[in-house]
């Protein structure tokens, strides 16, 4: 198991369209824990495969980070939101690629994810609450699309022009 570097906005992976995994091998399950090692290490509660700088469709999520709880690893496999509810809900969210930087997002609260999991077979999970709301934002990551983004473009350009310029500093 390797914990991985992640990508900070605005390096350009986190805006490419992550391709589809043609097939769930060997190399596509290192990878997933590799990825789950380098989220429970940050700590995070999800991780797209963009994050540690691969363009490909491939989520790890744990919501259950309460002292008692039991770990509830998740790999997802090229998912796809199949149902979203009419209700919406909101959470405030961040980001490991947008360090130190929340804001209230509002998405549908409960979503039908289909995907494939490390054997392959296709799967299907009713999502709501923090999961729901963790798997749209990691899915959001394989489209190349942020949190910021669901942001008015005012909120947007502030947090972008920040990181542009510590990037510039080497920061
Ligand atoms: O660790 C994370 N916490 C979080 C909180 C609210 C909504 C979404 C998230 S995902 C984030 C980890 C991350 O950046 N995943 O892409
Ligand atoms: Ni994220």
């Amino acid at each position: 198991m390797a914990i991985l570097p992640i990508r900070i906005i605005p390096d350009p992976v986190l805006r490419e369209k992550a391709k589809p995994v043609a097939v769930v091998d060997e190399r596509i399950r290192q990878l997933a824990k590799d990825m789950l090692a380098t989220m429970y290490d940050a700590p995070g509660i999800g991780l797209a495969a963009p994050q540690v700088g691969v363009s490909e469709r491939v989520v790890v999520c744990d919501v259950a980070t309460g002292e008692d709880e039991e770990p509830a690893p998740m790999v997802l496999i090229n998912p796809v939101v199949v149902e979203a509810s009419q209700e919406w809900g909101v959470y405030e969210e961040g980001c490991l690629s947008i360090p130190e930087v929340t804001y209230d997002v509002e998405r549908p609260a409960k979503v039908r994810v289909e995907y494939l999991d490390e054997e392959g077979a296709l799967q299907t999970v009713d999502a709501d609450g923090l999961l729901a709301t963790c798997i749209q934002h990691e899915i959001d990551h394989l489209d190349g699309v942020l949190f910021i983004d669901h942001l008015s473009r005012l909120k947007r350009d502030r947090v972008w022009k920040r990181f542009v310029k510590q990037a510039k500093q080497g920061a």
